[in-house]
C-alpha cells in the first residue's frame, strides 16, 4: 500500500468515506468497450465506406484489418485497464469466412468464434445491429416507405436479437443489444409523422418476441452528417417508446444539443424506464466521437448515476472512434477516464452534502463540492490499478509504445 494512498484513505475517512469499499465497488464496475475504436468502424464485411451520418476522421497507421488484429489490440488495451470489462460488438464484426453474408442472412454461426473468445478471455459480450455502410442504408432504413427495404432491416435487426440472445445464453449473463439507426433527412421534409409511424411499426415487429437472455436498447440522436434537417429516431421518440414498452434508452453523450446536459437525463429517465445504457463519448462542436476524457460533462454523468443510487441500473458502454491517434491508446485513455469519473463519484460524501442541502445550507453544499474537486482521488485510483496489477499513472505509455513498435507498426 503506498504512502500516498494511506494519506488519501485517512482524508476520505474524515468525511465518512471508506476508500477500501470504493475500490471494491470499482472492481464491480464493468465498462462495455466498443470494438469499433480498433478499426474506425470498418468491420469485416467489405471495404466499403462508412456511411449513415457518422464519420471517423484521421489516418493513424496500423488500424486492425481483421479479427485477429482486432482481438489482439483489444486484449492489449484491456491489459492496461484495471478491472474486468465487456466487449461491445457490431454486427459487421462477425466472422464471415470470406463469404458475402448479407445483413438479412447473418446468424449466430458468425459469432461462435466471438463467444468462444469471450469465454477464453473472461469477457462478456454486448451487441449492436448495423444499419450503416450498406447499399440499402440510404437515408432511411427501418423508417423507409419502401416496404421491401424496411423488411430487409427488420429481418436484420431480428436476427441480431437472436444472436444477442444466443450470446447471453452462452455467457449466462444478458447480452445488451443496442439499436441505433441513422434514419433522417438532409433537407426539408413534410413526412415526419409518416417516418416516425413507420419506425414505431418496425420496432414493434422487431421486438414482438420476448427474449430472456438479451436486453433491448434504443438510441436517439439530434442529427447525422448529411441528414441534418430531421432525425426520425429523435430523443422524444425513443424516450416515449422506451417508457411505453419497457425498453432501455441509450444516452450517447455526443447526441444532444451542445448546451443540453446528458447527465440530467439520468434521474428523469430512471423514473420511467428500468435501466439505461450509456454511450460515453466526447463531442467536440458536434457528435465528433473524440476520445472520452474526465471532463465536466462526463464527470457530471457519473455523479448523477451514483447520486441516484442507480449503479446497477446502468450499462456503461463507450462510443468513440478517433482514427487520428494511437487506437490502443485511445481505448486506454477513454476507459480509464470513465473509471476516474466513477471513482470520484463514489468518493463523494453525498449523504453529508444532501443533509446540508435539505437544511438549506447552500454555502456548505458548495464548500464540499468545491473542496472535493481537490481531494486525492488520483491516489485511490492508482491504488486500484496497483492492486489490479495494471500500470499506474503514465506508466502504461511504455507498454503501448512497445506494442505499437512490435505489433501495430508491422501492419502495412
Ligand atoms: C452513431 C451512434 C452509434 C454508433 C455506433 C457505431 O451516432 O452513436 O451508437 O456510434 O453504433
Ligand atoms: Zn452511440
Amino acid at each position: 500500500m503506498s504512502k500516498a494512498y494511506d494519506i488519501a484513505r485517512e482524508r476520505y475517512a474524515k468525511f465518512g468515506i471508506d476508500t477500501e469499499s470504493v475500490i471494491g465497488q470499482m472492481n464491480d464496475f464493468h465498462l462495455s468497450m466498443h470494438c469499433w475504436q480498433a478499426d474506425d468502424v470498418s468491420g469485416f464485411e467489405s471495404a466499403g465506406d462508412l456511411t449513415g451520418g457518422i464519420q471517423a476522421t484521421g489516418n493513424y497507421p496500423g488500424k486492425a484489418r481483421n479479427v485477429d488484429e482486432l482481438r489482439s489490440d483489444i486484449l492489449m488495451a484491456k491489459s492496461l485497464i484495471p478491472g474486468t470489462h465487456r466487449l461491445n460488438l457490431h454486427e459487421i464484426y462477425g466472422e464471415f469466412g470470406g463469404q458475402k453474408v448479407d445483413r438479412n442472412e447473418v446468424g449466430v454461426e458468425h459469432f461462435r468464434g466471438w463467444i468462444e473468445w469471450g469465454r477464453e478471455n473472461n469477457t462478456k459480450l454486448d451487441f449492436n445491429s448495423t444499419s450503416f455502410s450498406h447499399p440499402k442504408s440510404g437515408n432511411l432504413s427501418l423508417a423507409n416507405p419502401d416496404k421491401a427495404i424496411r423488411d430487409f432491416w427488420i429481418e436484420h435487426t431480428r436476427r441480431c436479437r437472436d444472436i444477442a440472445d444466443a450470446i447471453g445464453q452462452a455467457q449466462e449473463d444478458p447480452c445488451i443489444m443496442n439499436v441505433w439507426v441513422h434514419d433522417g433527412c438532409k433537407d426539408m421534409s413534410v413526412n415526419h409523422y409518416l417516418y416516425r409511424y413507420l419506425l414505431k411499426d418496425s420496432l414493434d415487429k422487431i421486438f414482438i418476441e420476448h427474449k430472456s437472455n438479451m436486453k433491448d436498447c434504443i438510441e436517439g440522436k439530434v442529427f447525422g452528417i448529411g441528414l441534418e434537417s430531421f432525425t426520425v429516431g429523435s430523443h422524444d421518440f425513443y424516450t416515449a417508446y422506451a417508457a411505453a414498452n419497457g425498453k432501455i434508452p441509450t444516452i450517447d453523450t455526443g447526441h444532444y444539443h451542445p448546451t443540453e446536459s446528458p447527465a440530467d437525463k439520468v434521474s428523469a429517465l430512471l423514473n420511467f424506464v428500468p435501466e439505461i445504457m450509456l454511450h460515453v463519448s466526447r463531442p467536440v462542436r458536434w457528435d465528433s466521437d473524440h476520445v472520452t476524457l474526465k471532463d465536466d460533462p462526463t464527470q457530471d454523468l457519473f455523479f448523477e448515476i451514483v447520486r441516484a443510487g442507480a449503479l446497477d441500473r446502468v450499462h456503461y458502454g463507450l462510443d468513440y472512434f478517433d482514427g487520428a491517434i494511437n487506437r490502443v491508446g485511445a481505448y486506454v485513455i477513454g476507459s480509464r477516464a470513465a473509471q476516474k469519473c466513477m471513482i470520484c463519484a463514489l468518493l463523494e460524501p453525498v449523504e453529508l452534502i444532501r443533509q446540508y442541502e435539505l437544511e438549506g445550507e447552500t454555502y456548505k453544499v458548495l464548500t464540499l463540492l468545491e473542496e472535493f474537486k481537490a481531494m486525492p482521488w488520483g491516489d485511490v485510483y492508482d491504488e486500484f490499478c496497483e492492486r489490479a496489477g495494471v500500470p499506474r499513472g503514465t506508466a502504461y505509455m511504455a507498454e503501448i509504445d512497445r506494442y505499437t513498435k512490435e505489433v501495430v507498426s508491422k501492419r502495412c
